[in-house]
Order: structure tokens, then C-alpha cells, then sequence
């Protein structure tokens, strides 16, 4: 496959920022002969089953175009894969989505029993408050902060189980384009955003930029989402990993159905062109954080 100049760029920097993340996830997960052992093994299968890891690398990003050390990002950027990866098991439960393919391979319940895969998502989602309240090298105030950042973007009333919720909601309803944005604002928006605003937190950046940072995250979150929409229609379960055509099947209000394919393109377009400007606004060198924007404007998964 031919890549053009952004998509060399952002895979360079991301494969080194992924391998990193790897590492320190390793390390922190528990291992796999510690008892209870199918848990152990059922978080580390979802972990390391594979993912972009598209949120650390957020956090890494952000918080290195501020001048943070990549020591005092790590720990939070991993927290965040802890998080996203709890909310995949869950989401593919037979309760809620129901799904048996997940990052190329057999879903955590499929492969370990629901019991294990609640436990398992409930467990790393723990580890993850664990890990940034236990992180010696920030203060205990950047870590209360940044506590609560994850919380109330994995939470509710705004946040990810909120998201999910009004997603079930809404499965089989005609709802219109105000409804649909307020769903994945929450759903995937709100961690999304928080990744950006964390790094900048550790960064102790300005409160001006941590507003534009905030800015540039959501309309990250948006365009991730839009483009997650429309892979759904037009790519394939060996380039996803996970079952295609879900959202028509589900009867869910996608971006692809509100709007049809070139439309939604139209907005993913916008919500790329919003987060650019937001970017225009940093003093700093932005050309990391542009490339993130640009991947996922282009991304095949
Ligand atoms: C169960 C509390 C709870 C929440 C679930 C995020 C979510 C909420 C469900 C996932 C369903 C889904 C496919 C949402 C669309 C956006 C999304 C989160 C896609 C998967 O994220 P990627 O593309 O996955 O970052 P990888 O595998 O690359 O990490």
C-alpha cells in the first residue's frame, strides 16, 4: 500500500510512541500466572489482542508539544488504554453488543466466559484510577485533576456509560443530528477530549491553552467518530477487526445514515479543518498534533 507524506509521518511517530505504551502496559498490568489467572489472562488477551492505541498516543502528544518529559505522561496515557479497552469488552457483551470479533481476534467473553470478561473490564478499569493515583512521579495534585478528568469523562451524565446508554436508547429510533452529536460527544467524544486536556494538565500548560486544547480534542473526538461511522459501511472485518455493517444491522443512527456517505465525509472534512484552526491558535510547534488529525481524517481502521 502506497502511504502519502502525513500518513509516513504520523506512522513513524506512532510506532514509536506504541511500542512505548506497550512496554509500560506490560509492566503495569498484572501478570498472567498471579492468581485469580483467568482475569489476569482475559485483561491482558483484550490488551494485547492489538489497537491503535490511538488515545495514549493523544495524551503523549499533547503533553510533549507543552514540554512534559514522556516519564510523566506514561502512566496516564496507559490509564486511558485501560479504560477504552474496559469499555470494548463491555461494549461486546452479549447484554449489549454482542459481538465475538474485536481487534482481529476472538472477543474476551468468547474466549474467557462473561464472567471473566465483566470482571476483567471492571478490573481495568480499577487499574487505571490505580495507576494515575499511585503515579510518584506527579504531584498528588496534578493526579486528584487528572482523577478527576477520567472519571468524568468515563461516567456519567456526560461522559462514556452515559454515551453508551443513550446509544442503546436510541437503537431502532429515527433521531435527528442534534441527538446524534450529544450521543458520541459523550460515547467516545468525552474520553477522547479528556486524553488531550490530561497531557496538557501534566504539562501544566496555560488555562488559554488548555481551552484550545480542549477545542482541538473534541473535534478530534467528532471526526473519530465520524470516521468510525463510515469504516463501518465501506471497510472490511479483516482491515477493522472487528464486524463491519453493525451499526445498519443494530438499526443504529449513525453519521453515514443521518447524513449518507458524502455528507458525513463533508463533516469528518470540517471537524478536521475546526481542530487545524484550533492548532493555529498554540505557540508551540504543532506539527505532531496536525498529523493526528490528518490520520484520522484518512484512516483504513
Ligand atoms: C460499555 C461503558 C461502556 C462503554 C462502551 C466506546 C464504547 C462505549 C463502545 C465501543 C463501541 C464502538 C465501536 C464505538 C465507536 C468508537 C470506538 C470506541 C471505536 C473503537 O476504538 P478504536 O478504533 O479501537 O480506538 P482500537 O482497537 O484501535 O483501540
Amino acid at each position: 500500500m502506497n502511504m502519502g507524506p502525513e500518513k509516513v509521518f504520523f506512522s513513524s511517530l506512532a510506532t514509536a510512541k506504541r511500542a512505548r505504551v506497550d512496554e509500560a502496559l506490560d509492566r503495569l498490568l498484572p501478570r498472567e500466572d498471579e492468581a485469580p489467572r483467568n482475569v489476569h489472562a482475559a485483561m491482558r488477551w483484550s490488551v494485547f489482542a492489538g489497537g491503535k492505541r490511538f488515545r495514549p498516543i493523544l495524551v503523549l502528544t499533547v503533553g510533549e508539544t507543552f514540554g512534559a518529559p514522556e516519564e510523566q505522561l506514561l502512566q496516564t496515557a496507559c490509564a486511558f488504554e485501560l479504560i477504552h479497552t474496559y469499555s470494548l469488552i463491555h461494549d461486546d457483551l452479549p447484554s449489549m453488543d454482542d459481538d465475538d470479533l474485536r481487534r482481529g481476534k476472538p472477543t474476551c467473553h468468547v474466549k474467557y466466559g462473561e464472567a471473566a470478561a465483566i470482571l476483567a473490564g471492571d478490573a481495568l478499569q480499577t487499574l487505571a484510577f490505580e495507576i494515575v493515583s499511585g503515579d510518584d512521579q506527579l504531584s498528588f495534585e496534578t493526579r486528584v485533576r487528572l482523577i478527576s478528568e477520567i472519571s468524568r469523562a468515563a461516567g456519567t451524565p456526560h461522559g462514556m456509560v452515559a454515551g453508551q446508554e443513550h446509544d442503546l436508547e436510541a437503537e431502532r429510533k429515527q433521531i435527528d443530528y442534534q441527538h446524534l452529536e450529544a450521543i458520541h460527544r459523550s460515547k467516545t467524544g468525552a474520553l477522547i477530549t479528556a486524553a488531550a486536556r490530561c497531557g496538557a494538565i501534566i504539562a501544566q500548560c496555560s488555562s488559554s491553552d488548555l481551552a484550545t486544547i480542549t477545542d482541538y480534542g473534541s473535534n478530534l473526538g467528532l471526526l473519530f467518530q465520524i470516521t468510525d461511522d463510515l469504516l463501518d459501511v465501506t471497510s472490511t472485518a479483516e482491515a477493522l477487526g472487528k464486524t463491519p455493517g453493525k451499526d445498519a444491522r443494530a438499526h443504529k443512527a449513525t453519521y453515514a445514515s443521518v447524513f449518507g456517505i458524502d455528507q458525513a465525509r463533508e463533516r469528518a472534512q470540517q471537524a478536521h479543518n475546526d481542530a487545524q484552526a484550533a492548532l493555529k491558535r498554540i505557540n508551540q510547534p504543532t506539527d505532531n498534533l496536525c498529523a493526528i488529525a490528518d490520520f484520522l481524517l484518512t484512516r483504513e481502521s
